[in-house]
């Protein structure tokens, strides 16, 4: 009997001289060679896999490791089926369309896999860390990629990356993208592969999810994180549905344009009275001069959540030490908030559209805000009548006269 014919048929010219292949296969050869005859080992080359759909589902990519000695690319296989699965006979196919990889798995390194169990399978060693089934040839583009896992004709799972498609986005350095835990089933659940998923089940690794020295973000054969779905935001541990204001929930009490000096959008910065409970996730601060309109959308993962009668201030820093030291900020926008100076008008609006709160205060001042008089309260309405504004003027509070996050003054 030719025993090599199977580790000729199944096994990569490279992965023969993996030190695995090297060890492993002798001590398979011997078992077949008591146990099986030729028929066996010829029908064990031709038994084809035996996954349907969804039988395995690829749950973790990491195709831009940062630049290291051993930079290892990886993808974790899952298997969400109540038993066993024997992997002999699966193809992957990955790499780009220009330079595609494939590769199948030989029955004499057939890991298996327990339910619930993951694989992950990598370009580097069995003793790196990461590498639970080695395929050295595999490349993981960065971009417009496709990984799929074919058994015979049906395809297994695919995961289209960095495209139009849905799914992952481009390879983030460092950092893998997981299948939200939420949108993994647990063993024996069925699940169709999910090609059309939202972006949404999938998400970046988090920060601190460190697996190696080079601080690369992921977890190879470990759970993955669960992804915020659209207009969920994180409450404490878990996420929720972020709750939408609607017209008349908010109401814009108070805005600084105008920094004395030259203007630094970390120093501008507005204020928010809840009428109701609400969160401020998903609005965008909409700020309009002439023809001209600046958005700035509020984007957290963070509930930012303001109850009945409280004031948030919306700012263009955190750090008080660049910000004219305003007191602790409700949100601070990443990259500031130049606001127009002189006459301009300010609303929140909903990614749908819907404007939750206007305000049209009289032109800017330097140095000073323009501050919505709180007698009667500051009704939603009360702030697209310019006559109901007027300049801020305690000072104290900030490098600046007005009342940021507390009870604007009466006006005079
Ligand atoms: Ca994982
Ligand atoms: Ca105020």
């Amino acid at each position: 009997m030719d025993v090599d014919v199977d580790v000729s048929i199944s096994v990569d010219k490279e992965d023969r001289a993996r030190p695995a292949a090297r060890l492993l296969a002798p001590a398979v050869l011997a078992a077949c060679l008591l146990a099986c005859d030729g028929a066996g080992i010829s029908s064990a080359v031709a038994v084809p896999c035996d996954l349907a759909p969804g039988d395995l589902i690829v749950t973790e990519i990491m195709a831009r490791p940062v630049p290291a000695d051993r930079r290892v690319e990886w993808f974790e296989l899952f298997n969400p089926t109540p038993r066993r699965l024997d992997l002999a006979g699966v193809v992957l196919e990955a790499g780009s369309p220009s330079n595609p990889r494939k590769h199948r798995i030989p029955a004499l390194l057939d890991p298996g896999l327990d339910p619930g169990g993951r694989l992950v399978v990598g370009n580097g060693l069995l003793d790196d860390g990461i590498t639970g089934y080695a395929w050295p040839q595999m490349m993981l583009a960065d971009d417009g990629a496709t990984l799929t896992v074919r058994c015979g004709a049906a395809v297994v799972d695919r995961v289209s990356w960095g495209g139009a498609e849905p799914g992952p986005g481009r390879a983030v350095e460092g950092v893998s993208w997981q299948r939200s835990s939420r949108a993994i089933p647990s063993p024996g659940q069925s699940m169709v592969p999910d090609e059309g998923a939202p972006t949404a089940t999938w998400c970046l690794a988090a920060n601190d999810a460190v697996y190696d020295a080079t601080g690369d973000r992921g977890t190879p054969g470990a759970p993955n994180r669960d992804c915020p779905l659209p207009g969920e935001c994180r409450d404490g541990n878990a996420w929720r549905a972020a709750a939408a204001p609607s017209e008349g929930d908010l109401a814009l009490t108070e805005v600084f344009a105008n920094p004395a000096g030259a203007d630094d959008p970390r120093k501008e910065w507005v204020e928010v009275l809840a009428i109701r409970d609400a969160d401020l996730n998903g609005l965008s601060l909409v700020n309009r001069q002439g023809g001209h309109a600046r958005s700035f959308p509020i984007e957290s993962s963070a509930c930012l959540a303001i109850r009945a009668g409280d004031l948030a201030v919306l700012a263009g820093s955190a750090d008080p030490t660049a910000n004219g030291g305003l007191p602790p900020v409700t949100h601070a926008f990443e990259a500031g908030l130049p606001l127009y100076d002189g006459l301009a008008t300010l609303s929140l609006e909903t990614t749908g559209g819907v404007t939750v709160a206007t305000a049209t205060p009289p032109p800017s001042l330097e140095g000073a805000s323009r501050s919505l008089r709180p007698d009667p309260a500051p009704a939603p309405a009360a702030a697209s009548i310019p006559g109901n504004w007027c300049a801020g003027t305690r000072a104290g509070v900030f490098d600046g006269l007005g009342t940021p996050g507390a009870p604007n003054d009466p006006c005079p």
